[in-house]
């Protein structure tokens, strides 16, 4: 017989089609408020990376042993909650550095060079009253990257690529010849892009806000591949609309899928709805993993991509 999973998340249909094809699929709201009574038997609940898995949902499933995150983020799940009851958390890292990464450059350099814009304005015929204003040169500039991880360490070696200095901040220094800083606020003040590469939770809330922002300055340029949560967005966008900041680039908000409405009708903003890891390969490849840690844990062998303790 098919064991029974729940579902929690909106997941590509390739994955929901080998989900179906190898257990019986319980399909809840987002948060798994919609779940309906028949819970009792339920042992595995995939999620992903916009997920929040809550101490309450997990108290709603007695035999629960294991939760299955489709992304390497997951500070939607209450781990401790989980752990407490012996619950495995699994996650999708690695798969996805080089798209995320990858992507945040094209967020980097769509918002200084206004590419966004500019498309506007060669397709609306204002070029022919005249050439599209200067943007802000990339190559050779300043970069702070915030959580120097997987994906911040592969922006870091994109970035160099690009000439551009580097340096970062995290809750240590790491072994690299890149410049540390100690506070996110320090950083801002030494750099013209600020990118954000950290993860999301308690720990991370509004890293970045109104004093960071100000460090940044008028000409500096923030962009968020993280977590919407590390920045404070209404003081973002407010400091955007006052010509406090150069830009922002934005793939993550606090509030999904709404952004910020004061980010939505600025044209030094530049905005994607959660796509960053959003190619066929890496789906591809963060579905597989889904697969195999619901596999392992079937047949009781090691999950292959626990989340660290
Ligand atoms: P990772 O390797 O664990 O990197 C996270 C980095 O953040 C580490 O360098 C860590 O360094 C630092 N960090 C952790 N807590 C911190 C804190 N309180 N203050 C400052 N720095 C802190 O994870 P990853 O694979 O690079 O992924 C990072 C995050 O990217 C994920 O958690 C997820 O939220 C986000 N993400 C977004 C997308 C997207 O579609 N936009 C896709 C994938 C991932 P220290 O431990 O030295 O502090
Ligand atoms: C995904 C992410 O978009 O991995 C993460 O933490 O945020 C992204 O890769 C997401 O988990 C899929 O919904």
């Amino acid at each position: 017989m098919k064991s029974r999973i729940l579902k929690i998340a909106r997941l590509p249909a390739m994955l929901d089609e080998q989900l179906h094809a190898r257990y019986t699929v319980i399909d809840a709201a987002e948060d798994g408020r919609d779940l309906s009574p028949a819970t009792a038997d339920i042992r595995a609940l995939v999620a992903n990376g916009e997920s929040t898995v809550r101490r309450e949902l997990i108290a709603r499933l007695p035999a629960l042993e294991v939760i299955v995150v489709f992304g390497v983020g997951y500070d939607g799940v209450d781990v401790a909650a989980a752990r407490e009851r012996g619950i495995s958390v699994t996650h999708t890292p690695d798969v996805l550095t080089d798209d995320v990464a990858d992507f945040a450059m094209t967020l980097l350099l769509g918002i200084a060079r206004n590419t966004r814009v500019a498309d506007r304005f060669a397709r609306s015929g204002a070029w022919v009253d005249g050439p599209f204003p200067f943007t802000r040169k990339v190559s050779g500039a300043r970069l702070g990257i915030i959580g120097l991880g997987r994906i911040g360490s592969a922006i870091a070696r994109r970035a160099a690529g690009f000439e551009m200095t580097i340096a970062y901040t995290g809750r240590q220094p790491q072994d690299v010849a890149w410049p540390y800083y100690p506070s996110v606020l320090e950083l801002a003040t030494a750099v013209d892009f600020l990118v954000v590469a950290v993860g999301g939770g308690a720990s991370t809330h509004h890293l970045v806000d109104a004093e960071v922002l100000a460090a940044l300055g008028k000409e500096g340029y923030l962009i968020n591949v993280g977590r919407g949560s590390v920045v404070d967005e209404a003081a973002l966008a407010q400091a955007l609309a006052e010509g406090r900041l150069a830009g922002a680039a934005l793939d993550v908000f606090e509030n999904e899928p709404r952004p910020h409405p004061g980010l939505l009708e600025l044209d030094n903003v530049l905005l994607a709805p959660h796509s960053a890891s959003g190619t066929w390969s890496t789906r591809r490849a963060m579905s597989n993993l889904v697969l195999a840690n619901l596999a392992a844990w079937a047949e009781g062998t090691p999950l292959p991509t626990p989340v660290p303790d």
